[in-house]
Protein backbone atom coordinates (compact mmCIF):
# COMPACT_ATOMS: atom_id res chain seq x y z
CA UNK A 1 0.00 0.00 0.00
CA UNK A 2 2.86 2.50 0.93
CA UNK A 3 4.56 4.00 -1.93
CA UNK A 4 6.83 6.81 -2.56
CA UNK A 5 10.43 7.83 -2.00
CA UNK A 6 11.56 7.31 1.15
CA UNK A 7 11.48 4.94 4.45
CA UNK A 8 9.80 6.08 7.15
CA UNK A 9 12.45 7.44 9.44
CA UNK A 10 13.35 4.81 12.24
CA UNK A 11 11.23 6.40 14.89
CA UNK A 12 8.37 4.32 16.69
CA UNK A 13 6.47 7.30 17.65
CA UNK A 14 6.26 8.79 14.37
CA UNK A 15 5.69 5.42 12.64
CA UNK A 16 3.14 4.71 14.98
CA UNK A 17 1.09 7.78 14.26
CA UNK A 18 1.29 7.47 10.62
CA UNK A 19 0.06 3.56 11.22
CA UNK A 20 -2.88 4.94 13.61
CA UNK A 21 -3.47 7.99 10.69
CA UNK A 22 -3.81 5.56 7.94
CA UNK A 23 -6.00 2.89 10.02
CA UNK A 24 -8.20 5.72 10.87
CA UNK A 25 -8.75 7.15 7.42
CA UNK A 26 -8.21 4.02 4.76
CA UNK A 27 -6.54 5.84 2.02
CA UNK A 28 -5.82 3.28 -1.06
CA UNK A 29 -2.58 4.48 -1.21
CA UNK A 30 0.24 6.06 1.36
CA UNK A 31 2.87 8.08 -0.64
CA UNK A 32 6.16 8.85 2.17
CA UNK A 33 8.36 11.66 0.26
CA UNK A 34 11.29 11.95 1.66
CA UNK A 35 11.52 15.85 0.17
CA UNK A 36 13.78 15.35 -3.25
CA UNK A 37 12.78 16.52 -6.44
CA UNK A 38 11.13 13.29 -7.51
CA UNK A 39 8.72 13.39 -4.98
CA UNK A 40 8.27 17.19 -4.99
CA UNK A 41 7.09 16.58 -8.80
CA UNK A 42 5.44 13.98 -7.99
CA UNK A 43 3.03 15.41 -5.53
CA UNK A 44 2.92 18.90 -7.79
CA UNK A 45 1.67 16.54 -10.59
CA UNK A 46 -0.55 15.14 -8.62
CA UNK A 47 -2.13 18.19 -7.38
CA UNK A 48 -2.88 18.59 -11.32
CA UNK A 49 -4.06 14.94 -11.88
CA UNK A 50 -6.75 15.28 -9.16
CA UNK A 51 -7.62 18.52 -10.10
CA UNK A 52 -7.11 21.05 -7.23
CA UNK A 53 -4.37 22.68 -9.03
CA UNK A 54 -4.70 23.52 -13.08
CA UNK A 55 -1.81 24.87 -15.30
CA UNK A 56 -1.85 28.27 -16.34
CA UNK A 57 -0.39 30.36 -19.50
CA UNK A 58 3.08 30.89 -17.84
CA UNK A 59 5.74 27.71 -17.08
CA UNK A 60 5.58 26.79 -13.62
CA UNK A 61 2.15 28.53 -12.32
CA UNK A 62 -0.81 26.95 -11.36
CA UNK A 63 -4.25 27.97 -9.78
CA UNK A 64 -6.27 26.41 -7.20
CA UNK A 65 -10.23 27.47 -5.93
CA UNK A 66 -11.25 27.20 -2.83
CA UNK A 67 -14.84 26.92 -2.07
CA UNK A 68 -17.03 30.74 -1.97
CA UNK A 69 -17.42 29.47 1.66
CA UNK A 70 -13.68 28.29 2.49
CA UNK A 71 -11.86 31.72 1.25
CA UNK A 72 -10.44 32.95 4.80
CA UNK A 73 -9.24 31.73 7.95
CA UNK A 74 -12.33 29.87 9.66
CA UNK A 75 -12.16 31.04 13.68
CA UNK A 76 -15.65 30.30 14.29
CA UNK A 77 -14.80 26.26 13.06
CA UNK A 78 -11.42 26.13 14.58
CA UNK A 79 -11.04 25.80 18.54
CA UNK A 80 -8.59 24.66 21.17
CA UNK A 81 -8.81 21.62 23.15
CA UNK A 82 -8.46 21.81 26.12
CA UNK A 83 -9.40 19.90 29.58
CA UNK A 84 -12.48 19.70 31.33
CA UNK A 85 -13.70 23.22 32.89
CA UNK A 86 -10.38 25.09 31.36
CA UNK A 87 -10.93 27.69 28.64
CA UNK A 88 -9.17 30.69 27.06
CA UNK A 89 -10.47 34.15 26.70
CA UNK A 90 -10.52 35.57 23.56
CA UNK A 91 -10.37 31.81 21.96
CA UNK A 92 -12.68 28.80 20.90
CA UNK A 93 -11.99 25.93 23.02
CA UNK A 94 -13.70 22.57 23.41
CA UNK A 95 -12.97 20.31 25.49
CA UNK A 96 -10.62 17.54 24.28
CA UNK A 97 -12.01 14.02 24.93
CA UNK A 98 -15.20 14.73 23.07
CA UNK A 99 -13.71 17.41 20.17
CA UNK A 100 -10.90 14.15 19.36
CA UNK A 101 -13.78 11.61 19.41
CA UNK A 102 -15.66 14.38 17.01
CA UNK A 103 -12.44 13.88 15.32
CA UNK A 104 -12.24 10.08 14.94
CA UNK A 105 -15.64 10.22 13.64
CA UNK A 106 -15.45 12.85 10.96
CA UNK A 107 -11.85 11.12 9.78
CA UNK A 108 -13.42 7.65 9.70
CA UNK A 109 -12.79 6.15 6.14
CA UNK A 110 -12.43 9.64 4.52
CA UNK A 111 -9.61 8.90 2.87
CA UNK A 112 -11.01 5.83 0.89
CA UNK A 113 -10.01 5.33 -2.68
CA UNK A 114 -7.47 8.77 -2.07
CA UNK A 115 -4.12 9.03 -1.54
CA UNK A 116 -2.52 9.83 1.74
CA UNK A 117 0.30 12.06 1.50
CA UNK A 118 2.89 12.00 4.31
CA UNK A 119 5.59 14.90 4.12
CA UNK A 120 8.33 15.95 6.67
CA UNK A 121 9.43 19.32 7.14
CA UNK A 122 11.14 21.52 10.00
CA UNK A 123 10.30 24.87 11.04
CA UNK A 124 13.50 26.80 11.05
CA UNK A 125 16.68 26.51 9.06
CA UNK A 126 18.43 22.95 9.39
CA UNK A 127 21.26 23.20 12.39
CA UNK A 128 19.56 25.59 14.05
CA UNK A 129 17.76 25.43 17.84
CA UNK A 130 14.80 26.26 15.55
CA UNK A 131 14.59 23.11 13.85
CA UNK A 132 11.13 22.18 14.33
CA UNK A 133 10.31 18.63 13.18
CA UNK A 134 6.94 18.36 11.67
CA UNK A 135 5.01 16.08 10.16
CA UNK A 136 2.03 16.32 7.63
CA UNK A 137 -0.39 13.87 6.78
CA UNK A 138 -3.31 15.15 4.22
CA UNK A 139 -4.81 14.07 1.36
CA UNK A 140 -4.95 17.19 -0.34
CA UNK A 141 -2.00 17.30 -3.39
CA UNK A 142 -2.41 21.39 -3.24
CA UNK A 143 -1.80 21.34 0.73
CA UNK A 144 1.18 18.92 0.29
CA UNK A 145 2.50 21.32 -2.71
CA UNK A 146 2.36 24.80 -0.76
CA UNK A 147 4.00 23.17 2.09
CA UNK A 148 6.58 22.33 -0.31
CA UNK A 149 6.74 25.79 -1.78
CA UNK A 150 6.49 27.44 1.90
CA UNK A 151 8.94 25.28 4.45
CA UNK A 152 12.03 24.02 4.29
CA UNK A 153 11.87 20.13 3.91
CA UNK A 154 12.90 18.00 7.28
CA UNK A 155 12.85 14.00 6.35
CA UNK A 156 17.39 14.36 6.77
CA UNK A 157 16.40 15.72 9.86
CA UNK A 158 13.57 13.56 10.76
CA UNK A 159 16.05 10.48 10.08
CA UNK A 160 18.97 12.23 11.89
CA UNK A 161 16.78 13.21 15.23
CA UNK A 162 15.93 9.20 15.12
CA UNK A 163 14.17 8.48 17.97
CA UNK A 164 14.71 12.05 19.23
CA UNK A 165 12.73 14.19 17.61
CA UNK A 166 10.25 15.75 19.29
CA UNK A 167 7.70 16.57 16.27
CA UNK A 168 4.50 18.67 15.71
CA UNK A 169 1.64 16.62 13.90
CA UNK A 170 -0.62 17.56 11.87
CA UNK A 171 -3.84 15.71 9.99
CA UNK A 172 -5.63 16.89 7.36
CA UNK A 173 -8.62 15.83 4.54
CA UNK A 174 -9.82 18.19 2.46
CA UNK A 175 -12.90 16.04 2.49
CA UNK A 176 -15.34 14.73 -0.60
CA UNK A 177 -13.85 16.97 -3.49
CA UNK A 178 -16.30 18.36 -6.34
CA UNK A 179 -14.10 19.46 -9.13
CA UNK A 180 -10.89 19.66 -7.09
CA UNK A 181 -12.74 22.05 -4.08
CA UNK A 182 -13.74 21.06 -1.19
CA UNK A 183 -17.88 20.47 -0.61
CA UNK A 184 -18.67 19.74 2.84
CA UNK A 185 -17.96 22.83 4.50
CA UNK A 186 -20.67 23.02 6.54
CA UNK A 187 -18.86 20.05 8.03
CA UNK A 188 -15.60 22.32 8.80
CA UNK A 189 -13.64 21.13 11.30
CA UNK A 190 -10.16 22.53 12.99
CA UNK A 191 -8.84 21.18 16.34
CA UNK A 192 -5.84 21.99 18.14
CA UNK A 193 -4.64 19.45 20.57
CA UNK A 194 -2.12 21.30 22.76
CA UNK A 195 -1.65 18.07 24.63
CA UNK A 196 -1.02 16.11 21.90
CA UNK A 197 1.34 18.85 19.88
CA UNK A 198 -1.10 17.98 17.17
CA UNK A 199 -3.86 19.84 14.76
CA UNK A 200 -6.65 18.11 13.20
CA UNK A 201 -8.34 19.74 9.98
CA UNK A 202 -11.27 18.47 7.89
CA UNK A 203 -13.56 19.81 4.99
CA UNK A 204 -11.41 22.83 4.18
CA UNK A 205 -8.82 23.64 1.92
CA UNK A 206 -7.97 27.20 2.16
CA UNK A 207 -4.09 27.15 3.19
CA UNK A 208 -5.08 28.82 6.35
CA UNK A 209 -6.84 26.20 7.73
CA UNK A 210 -4.87 23.41 6.01
CA UNK A 211 -1.41 23.76 5.54
CA UNK A 212 -0.08 22.78 9.14
CA UNK A 213 3.13 24.19 9.06
CA UNK A 214 1.19 28.04 9.20
CA UNK A 215 -1.05 29.30 11.38
CA UNK A 216 -2.18 25.91 13.25
CA UNK A 217 1.61 25.17 13.99
CA UNK A 218 1.66 28.93 15.10
CA UNK A 219 -0.61 27.59 17.68
CA UNK A 220 1.29 24.95 19.11
CA UNK A 221 4.73 26.92 18.93
CA UNK A 222 2.72 29.76 20.99
CA UNK A 223 2.71 27.17 24.01
CA UNK A 224 6.23 26.35 23.57
CA UNK A 225 7.26 29.00 23.19
CA UNK A 226 6.15 30.00 26.32
CA UNK A 227 7.70 27.17 28.42
CA UNK A 228 11.02 27.64 26.83
CA UNK A 229 11.56 31.61 27.29
CA UNK A 230 11.03 32.87 23.82
CA UNK A 231 8.46 34.19 21.76
CA UNK A 232 6.48 32.88 18.31
CA UNK A 233 5.06 35.84 16.79
CA UNK A 234 3.08 36.92 14.00
CA UNK A 235 5.87 38.85 12.14
CA UNK A 236 8.06 39.94 9.03
CA UNK A 237 11.53 39.83 9.47
CA UNK A 238 13.61 42.63 7.15
CA UNK A 239 16.75 44.62 6.75
CA UNK A 240 16.64 47.95 6.25
CA UNK A 241 19.80 49.96 5.05
CA UNK A 242 21.24 52.52 6.90
CA UNK A 243 23.91 54.75 6.42
CA UNK A 244 27.74 53.35 4.96
CA UNK A 245 25.68 50.32 3.90
CA UNK A 246 24.59 49.03 7.19
CA UNK A 247 22.19 46.60 7.53
CA UNK A 248 19.69 46.70 10.66
CA UNK A 249 17.34 44.01 11.28
CA UNK A 250 13.35 44.91 12.46
CA UNK A 251 10.96 42.53 13.13
CA UNK A 252 7.02 43.79 12.51
CA UNK A 253 3.81 42.09 14.24
CA UNK A 254 0.53 43.36 11.81
CA UNK A 255 -2.75 41.89 11.78
CA UNK A 256 -3.15 39.91 8.55
CA UNK A 257 -3.55 42.14 5.89
CA UNK A 258 -2.63 45.16 7.51
CA UNK A 259 0.90 45.31 5.53
CA UNK A 260 3.46 43.06 6.80
CA UNK A 261 4.47 41.71 3.09
CA UNK A 262 4.26 44.59 1.51
CA UNK A 263 6.46 46.65 4.32
CA UNK A 264 9.21 43.52 3.62
CA UNK A 265 9.12 43.81 0.16
CA UNK A 266 9.87 47.83 -0.17
CA UNK A 267 12.11 48.25 -2.47
CA UNK A 268 15.32 49.13 -1.63
CA UNK A 269 15.40 46.66 1.08
CA UNK A 270 15.69 42.77 1.61
CA UNK A 271 13.25 40.36 2.89
CA UNK A 272 13.92 37.69 5.42
CA UNK A 273 10.15 37.07 6.32
CA UNK A 274 7.10 38.01 5.66
CA UNK A 275 4.69 36.67 8.54
CA UNK A 276 5.97 34.49 11.00
CA UNK A 277 9.12 34.87 13.54
CA UNK A 278 10.86 33.10 16.12
CA UNK A 279 12.70 36.10 18.48
CA UNK A 280 15.24 34.20 21.27
CA UNK A 281 17.64 36.09 23.25
CA UNK A 282 21.57 35.01 22.87
CA UNK A 283 24.55 36.84 23.79
CA UNK A 284 22.38 39.26 25.70
CA UNK A 285 20.48 40.46 22.38
CA UNK A 286 17.25 39.54 20.46
CA UNK A 287 17.45 37.17 17.67
CA UNK A 288 14.65 35.94 15.00
CA UNK A 289 14.68 33.68 12.65
CA UNK A 290 11.94 32.66 9.71
CA UNK A 291 10.54 29.40 10.83
CA UNK A 292 9.23 29.56 6.45
CA UNK A 293 11.09 29.66 3.51
CA UNK A 294 8.08 31.12 1.33
CA UNK A 295 5.26 33.42 1.00
CA UNK A 296 1.60 32.87 1.43
CA UNK A 297 0.81 36.62 -0.03
CA UNK A 298 -2.32 38.74 -0.42
CA UNK A 299 -2.54 39.20 -4.67
CA UNK A 300 -5.31 42.16 -3.91
CA UNK A 301 -3.83 45.13 -5.05
CA UNK A 302 -0.36 44.11 -5.86
CA UNK A 303 0.73 46.07 -8.35
CA UNK A 304 4.00 47.07 -10.77
CA UNK A 305 4.41 50.53 -9.06
CA UNK A 306 4.17 49.73 -5.21
CA UNK A 307 5.13 46.24 -5.78
CA UNK A 308 7.56 45.88 -8.31
CA UNK A 309 9.71 42.60 -7.11
CA UNK A 310 6.20 40.34 -6.25
CA UNK A 311 4.93 41.92 -9.83
CA UNK A 312 8.20 40.51 -11.11
CA UNK A 313 7.97 37.19 -10.05
CA UNK A 314 4.35 36.77 -10.52
CA UNK A 315 5.01 37.42 -14.44
CA UNK A 316 8.23 34.97 -14.53
CA UNK A 317 8.22 31.32 -14.91
CA UNK A 318 9.49 30.69 -11.25
CA UNK A 319 7.10 27.99 -9.25
CA UNK A 320 3.66 30.08 -7.85
CA UNK A 321 0.32 28.79 -6.91
CA UNK A 322 -2.60 31.21 -7.31
CA UNK A 323 -5.72 30.66 -5.58
CA UNK A 324 -8.91 32.82 -6.06
CA UNK A 325 -7.80 35.28 -8.60
CA UNK A 326 -10.02 35.75 -11.88
CA UNK A 327 -9.19 33.06 -14.68
CA UNK A 328 -8.96 34.51 -17.75
CA UNK A 329 -9.18 32.66 -21.56
CA UNK A 330 -5.77 31.34 -22.48
CA UNK A 331 -4.70 30.41 -19.10
CA UNK A 332 -3.58 33.89 -17.78
CA UNK A 333 -5.24 35.62 -14.68
CA UNK A 334 -6.48 38.93 -13.38
CA UNK A 335 -6.78 40.23 -9.81
CA UNK A 336 -8.06 43.55 -8.25
CA UNK A 337 -6.02 46.15 -7.93
CA UNK A 338 -3.26 44.79 -10.62
CA UNK A 339 -3.75 48.13 -12.30
CA UNK A 340 -4.63 46.62 -15.48
CA UNK A 341 -7.97 47.42 -17.01
CA UNK A 342 -10.91 44.70 -15.67
CA UNK A 343 -11.50 42.09 -18.20
CA UNK A 344 -14.82 41.65 -19.62
CA UNK A 345 -15.18 37.70 -18.29
CA UNK A 346 -13.60 34.81 -16.61
CA UNK A 347 -13.80 31.80 -14.23
CA UNK A 348 -13.31 32.39 -10.55
CA UNK A 349 -14.01 30.19 -7.31
CA UNK A 350 -17.72 31.22 -7.30
CA UNK A 351 -17.77 30.22 -11.28
CA UNK A 352 -18.57 32.15 -14.44
CA UNK A 353 -17.86 35.66 -13.80
CA UNK A 354 -18.65 38.70 -15.57
CA UNK A 355 -18.31 42.74 -15.81
CA UNK A 356 -20.67 44.80 -14.22
CA UNK A 357 -22.14 41.95 -12.27
CA UNK A 358 -22.07 42.40 -8.39
CA UNK A 359 -19.49 40.23 -7.61
CA UNK A 360 -15.67 41.40 -7.56
CA UNK A 361 -13.44 39.89 -10.33
CA UNK A 362 -11.12 38.22 -7.51
CA UNK A 363 -11.71 37.58 -3.97
CA UNK A 364 -10.23 40.21 -2.25
CA UNK A 365 -8.37 37.24 0.38
CA UNK A 366 -7.16 35.82 -3.03
CA UNK A 367 -3.37 35.14 -2.83
CA UNK A 368 -0.01 33.31 -4.40
CA UNK A 369 2.51 31.19 -3.11
CA UNK A 370 5.94 31.12 -3.58
CA UNK A 371 9.50 30.02 -2.72
CA UNK A 372 11.34 33.11 -1.26
CA UNK A 373 14.35 31.84 -3.36
CA UNK A 374 12.81 33.61 -6.72
CA UNK A 375 12.76 36.92 -5.02
CA UNK A 376 15.79 39.11 -6.17
CA UNK A 377 15.55 41.08 -2.38
CA UNK A 378 15.91 37.73 -0.46
CA UNK A 379 18.44 38.80 2.51
CA UNK A 380 21.37 36.39 2.64
CA UNK A 381 20.34 34.93 6.12
CA UNK A 382 17.53 33.22 5.64
CA UNK A 383 18.87 29.93 6.55
CA UNK A 384 21.30 31.21 8.88
CA UNK A 385 20.77 28.96 12.27
CA UNK A 386 21.56 31.55 14.54
CA UNK A 387 19.09 34.01 13.23
CA UNK A 388 19.67 37.85 12.44
CA UNK A 389 20.23 40.61 15.68
CA UNK A 390 17.12 42.55 15.76
CA UNK A 391 17.72 46.21 16.14
CA UNK A 392 13.99 47.23 16.59
CA UNK A 393 10.33 45.49 16.79
CA UNK A 394 7.33 47.16 14.87
CA UNK A 395 3.80 46.79 15.63
CA UNK A 396 0.98 48.08 13.51
CA UNK A 397 -2.47 47.70 12.67
CA UNK A 398 -5.40 49.19 11.29
CA UNK A 399 -6.32 51.79 13.21
CA UNK A 400 -8.30 55.07 11.37
CA UNK A 401 -7.92 58.06 13.78
CA UNK A 402 -5.97 57.34 17.11
CA UNK A 403 -2.23 56.73 17.00
CA UNK A 404 0.52 58.35 15.00
CA UNK A 405 2.42 56.77 12.10
CA UNK A 406 5.80 56.25 13.50
CA UNK A 407 6.65 56.04 17.30
CA UNK A 408 8.83 54.98 19.54
CA UNK A 409 8.23 53.51 22.98
CA UNK A 410 9.91 55.10 26.01
CA UNK A 411 10.72 51.94 27.22
CA UNK A 412 10.30 47.43 26.42
CA UNK A 413 7.66 48.05 28.99
CA UNK A 414 6.29 51.21 27.35
CA UNK A 415 5.88 49.32 24.09
CA UNK A 416 4.88 45.90 25.21
CA UNK A 417 2.29 47.58 26.95
CA UNK A 418 0.83 50.47 24.83
CA UNK A 419 2.45 49.11 21.29
CA UNK A 420 1.87 45.67 21.40
CA UNK A 421 -0.36 44.34 24.10
CA UNK A 422 -3.21 47.56 23.11
CA UNK A 423 -2.92 47.09 19.66
CA UNK A 424 -6.20 47.14 18.06
CA UNK A 425 -7.00 46.41 14.09
CA UNK A 426 -10.14 46.77 11.87
CA UNK A 427 -10.93 42.84 10.92
CA UNK A 428 -10.02 41.68 7.01
CA UNK A 429 -11.03 39.25 4.73
CA UNK A 430 -8.07 37.34 5.85
CA UNK A 431 -10.89 35.89 8.43
CA UNK A 432 -14.38 34.91 7.30
CA UNK A 433 -17.13 37.77 8.95
CA UNK A 434 -17.59 40.38 9.38
CA UNK A 435 -14.59 43.49 8.01
CA UNK A 436 -13.96 46.46 9.18
CA UNK A 437 -14.60 45.75 12.86
CA UNK A 438 -12.27 47.22 15.41
CA UNK A 439 -10.91 44.13 17.39
CA UNK A 440 -8.22 43.87 20.35
CA UNK A 441 -5.85 42.07 18.89
CA UNK A 442 -2.60 41.77 21.02
CA UNK A 443 0.90 41.51 19.53
CA UNK A 444 -1.29 40.77 16.48
CA UNK A 445 -1.62 37.19 17.00
CA UNK A 446 -4.98 37.51 19.35
CA UNK A 447 -6.35 34.49 16.76
CA UNK A 448 -3.29 32.29 17.56
CA UNK A 449 -3.34 32.60 21.24
CA UNK A 450 -3.11 29.04 23.02
CA UNK A 451 -1.97 30.41 26.35
CA UNK A 452 -3.67 32.92 28.55
CA UNK A 453 -3.52 36.46 27.02
CA UNK A 454 -2.12 37.71 30.82
CA UNK A 455 0.62 35.27 30.27
CA UNK A 456 1.46 35.94 27.21
CA UNK A 457 1.91 39.89 27.92
CA UNK A 458 3.83 38.56 30.98
CA UNK A 459 6.20 36.55 29.09
CA UNK A 460 7.05 39.22 26.53
CA UNK A 461 7.74 41.91 29.82
CA UNK A 462 10.02 39.42 31.01
CA UNK A 463 11.69 38.36 27.23
CA UNK A 464 12.67 42.10 27.60
CA UNK A 465 14.09 42.32 30.81
CA UNK A 466 16.14 38.86 30.07
CA UNK A 467 18.15 41.26 27.06
CA UNK A 468 21.15 43.03 27.92
CA UNK A 469 20.32 45.69 24.54
CA UNK A 470 16.44 45.13 24.72
CA UNK A 471 15.94 47.10 21.25
CA UNK A 472 13.44 49.76 21.10
CA UNK A 473 10.00 48.95 20.04
CA UNK A 474 7.89 50.89 17.93
CA UNK A 475 4.48 51.45 15.92
CA UNK A 476 3.60 52.31 12.88
CA UNK A 477 -0.02 52.97 11.59
CA UNK A 478 -0.69 52.84 7.92
CA UNK A 479 -4.19 53.66 8.03
CA UNK A 480 -4.54 56.68 9.79
CA UNK A 481 -7.64 58.77 7.77
CA UNK A 482 -8.21 62.76 7.82
CA UNK A 483 -10.95 64.26 8.78
CA UNK A 484 -12.28 64.02 4.73
CA UNK A 485 -11.52 59.90 5.30
CA UNK A 486 -8.81 59.35 3.31
CA UNK A 487 -5.89 58.34 4.13
CA UNK A 488 -3.18 60.73 5.53
CA UNK A 489 -0.37 58.64 4.01
CA UNK A 490 0.72 57.38 0.50
CA UNK A 491 1.43 53.58 0.48
CA UNK A 492 4.99 54.26 0.02
CA UNK A 493 5.21 56.86 3.13
CA UNK A 494 6.20 53.57 4.93
CA UNK A 495 10.06 53.68 3.43
CA UNK A 496 10.62 57.04 5.42
CA UNK A 497 9.42 55.71 8.56
CA UNK A 498 11.90 52.79 8.29
CA UNK A 499 14.45 54.78 7.64
CA UNK A 500 13.91 57.03 10.31
CA UNK A 501 13.05 53.53 12.87
CA UNK A 502 16.54 52.90 11.68
CA UNK A 503 18.59 55.67 12.55
CA UNK A 504 16.42 55.79 15.79
CA UNK A 505 17.67 52.52 16.98
CA UNK A 506 21.15 53.95 16.43
CA UNK A 507 20.69 57.20 18.43
CA UNK A 508 21.74 59.05 14.68
CA UNK A 509 18.30 61.53 14.83
CA UNK A 510 16.56 62.85 17.65
CA UNK A 511 12.94 62.83 18.72
CA UNK A 512 9.82 64.90 19.97
CA UNK A 513 8.86 63.70 23.26
CA UNK A 514 4.88 63.26 23.66
CA UNK A 515 2.69 62.25 25.81
CA UNK A 516 2.25 58.76 24.18
CA UNK A 517 5.91 58.08 23.15
CA UNK A 518 8.68 59.81 20.52
CA UNK A 519 8.23 60.91 17.24
CA UNK A 520 10.42 62.13 14.70
CA UNK A 521 11.52 66.00 14.26
CA UNK A 522 10.12 67.71 11.41
CA UNK A 523 13.70 68.33 9.65
CA UNK A 524 14.33 64.99 9.77
CA UNK A 525 11.21 63.40 8.30
CA UNK A 526 11.91 66.44 5.31
CA UNK A 527 15.25 65.05 4.36
CA UNK A 528 14.17 61.56 4.58
CA UNK A 529 11.05 62.21 1.85
CA UNK A 530 13.13 64.63 -0.15
CA UNK A 531 16.17 61.29 -0.25
CA UNK A 532 13.95 58.03 0.05
CA UNK A 533 11.06 59.35 -2.19
CA UNK A 534 12.21 62.49 -4.06
CA UNK A 535 9.08 63.93 -2.23
CA UNK A 536 8.75 67.36 -0.57
CA UNK A 537 6.94 66.92 2.87
CA UNK A 538 5.18 70.03 4.44
CA UNK A 539 5.26 71.35 7.64
CA UNK A 540 1.03 71.16 7.55
CA UNK A 541 1.36 67.68 6.64
CA UNK A 542 3.60 66.97 9.66
CA UNK A 543 1.36 68.97 12.14
CA UNK A 544 -1.76 66.70 11.30
CA UNK A 545 -0.35 63.30 10.83
CA UNK A 546 1.76 64.03 14.14
CA UNK A 547 -0.76 65.45 16.10
CA UNK A 548 -1.51 63.66 18.79
CA UNK A 549 -5.43 62.72 19.23
CA UNK A 550 -5.78 63.37 22.84
CA UNK A 551 -9.63 62.24 23.26
CA UNK A 552 -8.92 58.69 20.61
CA UNK A 553 -6.30 58.14 22.95
CA UNK A 554 -7.63 58.69 26.26
CA UNK A 555 -10.56 56.36 24.93
CA UNK A 556 -8.10 54.04 24.04
CA UNK A 557 -6.69 53.88 27.80
CA UNK A 558 -9.82 53.01 29.20
CA UNK A 559 -10.72 50.37 26.82
CA UNK A 560 -7.70 48.64 27.19
CA UNK A 561 -8.07 48.50 31.16
CA UNK A 562 -11.73 47.47 31.04
CA UNK A 563 -10.34 44.58 28.87
CA UNK A 564 -7.35 43.66 31.15
CA UNK A 565 -9.49 44.38 34.09
CA UNK A 566 -11.21 41.02 33.25
CA UNK A 567 -8.52 39.13 32.18
CA UNK A 568 -7.46 37.40 35.98
CA UNK A 569 -4.09 36.99 35.30
CA UNK A 570 -2.84 40.09 33.70
CA UNK A 571 0.85 41.65 34.75
CA UNK A 572 0.20 44.97 37.15
CA UNK A 573 2.40 46.08 34.98
CA UNK A 574 -0.37 46.95 32.30
CA UNK A 575 -2.12 49.13 34.59
CA UNK A 576 0.89 51.21 35.75
CA UNK A 577 1.74 51.97 32.29
CA UNK A 578 -1.64 52.40 31.45
CA UNK A 579 -2.35 54.98 33.78
CA UNK A 580 1.19 56.86 33.49
CA UNK A 581 -0.08 56.91 29.87
CA UNK A 582 -3.16 58.88 31.11
CA UNK A 583 -1.71 60.76 33.60
CA UNK A 584 0.82 62.58 30.79
CA UNK A 585 -2.04 62.72 28.28
CA UNK A 586 -4.62 64.51 31.12
CA UNK A 587 -1.46 66.77 31.60
CA UNK A 588 -0.67 67.90 28.21
CA UNK A 589 -4.91 68.49 27.78
CA UNK A 590 -4.48 70.65 30.80
CA UNK A 591 -1.74 72.97 28.46
CA UNK A 592 -3.02 72.60 24.93
CA UNK A 593 -6.46 71.51 24.99
CA UNK A 594 -7.49 68.09 22.75
CA UNK A 595 -4.90 68.50 20.28
CA UNK A 596 -1.47 68.20 21.15
CA UNK A 597 0.58 69.43 17.90
CA UNK A 598 4.00 68.87 17.71
CA UNK A 599 4.49 71.28 15.26
P1 LIG B 1 -1.11 38.32 6.06
O1 LIG B 1 -0.39 37.64 4.96
O2 LIG B 1 -2.60 38.14 5.98
O3 LIG B 1 -0.61 38.00 7.44
O4 LIG B 1 -1.00 39.90 5.86
P2 LIG B 1 0.15 40.96 5.66
O5 LIG B 1 0.29 41.72 6.94
O6 LIG B 1 1.35 40.41 5.03
O7 LIG B 1 -0.60 41.91 4.66
P3 LIG B 1 -0.14 42.62 3.33
O8 LIG B 1 1.15 43.33 3.43
O9 LIG B 1 -0.27 41.64 2.22
O10 LIG B 1 -1.32 43.69 3.31
C1 LIG B 1 -1.96 43.95 2.21
C2 LIG B 1 -3.08 44.96 2.43
O11 LIG B 1 -2.65 46.12 3.11
C3 LIG B 1 -3.53 45.38 1.07
O12 LIG B 1 -4.90 45.58 1.10
C4 LIG B 1 -2.75 46.68 0.87
O13 LIG B 1 -3.34 47.51 -0.05
C5 LIG B 1 -2.78 47.25 2.28
N1 LIG B 1 -1.66 48.17 2.55
C6 LIG B 1 -0.36 47.86 2.70
N2 LIG B 1 0.36 48.96 2.94
C7 LIG B 1 -0.49 49.99 2.97
C8 LIG B 1 -0.35 51.40 3.18
O14 LIG B 1 0.73 51.91 3.42
N3 LIG B 1 -1.48 52.15 3.12
C9 LIG B 1 -2.70 51.59 2.89
N4 LIG B 1 -3.75 52.41 2.88
N5 LIG B 1 -2.87 50.28 2.66
C10 LIG B 1 -1.80 49.49 2.72
C1 LIG C 1 -3.01 35.38 7.71
O1 LIG C 1 -4.23 35.24 7.63
O2 LIG C 1 -2.49 35.99 8.66
C2 LIG C 1 -2.11 34.84 6.67
C3 LIG C 1 -2.64 33.95 5.68
O3 LIG C 1 -0.93 35.10 6.71
S1 LIG C 1 -3.11 32.41 6.39
O4 LIG C 1 -2.71 32.38 7.77
O5 LIG C 1 -2.42 31.36 5.66
O6 LIG C 1 -4.52 32.31 6.24
MN1 LIG D 1 -0.36 36.16 8.53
Amino acid sequence: MAFGFGRLPENPALKRFIYECAELCEPAKVFVSDGSAEAIRFVREEALRNCEEQTLAAKGHTLHFDSPEDQGRALGDTKVLMPKGKRLPFILTKERKAGLAEMRRLLKGIMKGRTMYVQFHTLGPAGSRFSIPCVQITDSAYVAHSENLLYRQGYDEFRRLGRKAKFLRFVHSAGELENGISKNIRERRIYIDLAGEAVYGVNTQYAGNSVGLKKLALRLTIKRASQQGWLSEHMFIMGVRGPKKRVSYFTGAFPSACGKTSTAMLAGERIVGDDLAYLWVADGRVHAVNPECGMFGIITGVNRKDDPEIWRVLHSPAEVVFSNVLLLPGGRVFWTGSGEAIPAKGVNYAGKWQKGGRAPPSHPNARFAVGLKAFRNLDGNLDEPGGVPVSGIIYGGRDSDTSVPVEQSFSWEHGVVMKAASLESETTSATIGAVGVRQFNPMANLNFLSIPVGRYVKDNLEFGKTAKMAPPIFSVNYFLKGRDGKFLNGKRDKAVWLKWMELRAHGEVGAVETPTGLIPEYGDLRELFRKVLGKEYAREVYGEQFRVRIPENLAKIARMEKIYRRIPDAPREIFRVLKEQRERLLEARKKCGDCFSPA
